[in-house]
């Protein structure tokens, strides 16, 4: 599979294509605004998640609900964009007009922890605007109305399906193991932090709440659970075909993602090897492994256990009590831009590394299944599975 994106924050939508899907993929709108609207969820985002809506159009490659082998295009279009026309357009405009608008005032006091200033030494550009445009997460409405259609695929192929929760925010933890089945997503959807124990989900939503009265903003950890991954995606031969390297990079590439754990993790490093693997048993579903320590994955390859990943989003770098920067046109210290921002988007960020997940997972079931009609890929799946000499 191959898929990218484009667009801008504020710019007139997102696009998002997807290339390599057999035809006979079940997809709809509103499958795929179902999935934006999971995103927009979570206590403690900003205005602009209840005043801006996601706006999908199909631009190719599916047809009365179905794909048909030929690249998806979904366009997502932003309706704050009356107000940027002129900010973010395409085609040069009278920089008199230009000098009249406030939103067009030049961001020269570059945020500490966002791309500002290396994006502005990098690209040549003496402020920030042409920067934080395409390294806000806006963009990930993108990637999750792709990994919408990748979910579906994998669903009808090989039947994975995918759960994230929030484990951690700011210092408020969930118990360790506690790990949501695919029937949770509701009760986990309709929980303001999307956390599935009850008394941590009201500390988050206190840390939230502090956080907000202080000014300042705060991270977490989710963690994504596939299951029905079938063994063998992925591989040991090489680095870059191993599903734990594909997944950690997919993960760590979405904004703020500072840290991937597959499984266990860091915390597998701080216990001897006896209590780090996963025992091997014969059972009468046959050969398993008695715990979920690794997450799923053993030598790069998956183990048909439960693919358990987890990533850590540090607090968003547009912190209302302003960091100390340096105004780059001047050169003289004073404190980093702000308008308005979240207080915490680690629920969304749950939702984006789903989308990532699918995405990951979909590119390596069409590697080892192949096939150019669900169908076809759903028959290979089967006869692999069911030819499997060790069972
Ligand atoms: C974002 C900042 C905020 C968020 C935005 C991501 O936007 P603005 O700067 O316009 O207030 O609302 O997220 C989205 C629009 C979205 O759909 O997730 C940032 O800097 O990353």
């Amino acid at each position: 599979l191959r898929w990218l994106t484009a667009g801008e924050s504020h710019g007139p939508a997102l696009v998002a294509t997807l290339e390599g899907l057999p035809a006979g993929v079940p997809v709809t709108t509103e499958m795929v605004a179902d999935h934006l609207a999971r995103r927009r969820l979570g206590y403690g985002r900003g205005a602009r998640m209840k005043f801006e809506r996601d706006e999908i159009t199909f631009l190719g490659g599916v047809r009365h609900g179905l794909t048909m082998g030929s690249p998806v295009a979904i366009m997502v279009g932003n309706t704050e964009w009356p107000k940027w026309e002129k900010v973010m357009a395409a085609d040069p405009v009278d920089p008199a007009e230009l000098a009249a608008l406030a939103r067009n005032a030049p961001l020269t006091r570059p945020r500490p922890g966002h791309a500002d200033l290396a994006g502005m030494q990098k690209y040549g550009f003496d402020e920030a605007r042409p920067v934080l445009e395409r390294a806000s997460a806006r963009e990930t409405a993108a990637r999750v109305a792709l990994g919408a259609v990748a979910r579906s695929y994998l669903k009808e192929t090989v039947g994975i399906e995918i759960v994230s929760h929030v484990v951690e925010l700011g210092a408020a933890k969930a118990p360790y193991g506690v790990v949501p089945e695919p029937s949770d997503v509701e009760k986990l959807d309709a929980d303001p932090v999307r956390c599935l124990d009850e008394g941590a989900s009201k500390a988050m939503v206190a840390e939230i709440d502090q956080a907000h009265k202080d000014g300042d903003t705060l991270g977490g950890v989710v963690e994504v659970c596939a299951y029905g991954v079938p063994v063998g995606l992925g591989s040991h031969v090489h680095w870059d075909r191993r599903l734990d390297s594909r997944l950690a990079a997919a993960l760590m590439g979405i904004q703020a993602i500072k840290g991937v754990e597959l499984g266990d993790g860091f915390e597998l490093a701080r216990v001897p090897g006896s209590k780090a693997h996963d025992e091997i048993v014969g059972t009468e579903d046959g050969i398993r492994r008695s715990t979920g320590r690794s997450g799923g994955t053993e030598g790069g390859l998956s183990t048909g256990e439960l693919l358990r990943v987890r990533a850590a989003m540090k607090p968003i770098a547009t912190v209302p009590k302003a960091l100390a920067t340096v105004d780059v046109t001047t050169g003289e210290a004073t404190k980093a831009h702000h308008q308005r921002s979240d207080v915490c988007a680690v629920p969304a960020a749950g939702i984006v590394a789903e989308a990532m997940v699918a995405l990951v997972l979909a590119d390596a079931v069409a590697e080892k299944f192949g096939g150019d009609s669900v169908g076809e890929t759903a028959r290979n799946a089967t006869s692999y599975l069911e030819n499997l000499q060790i069972r």
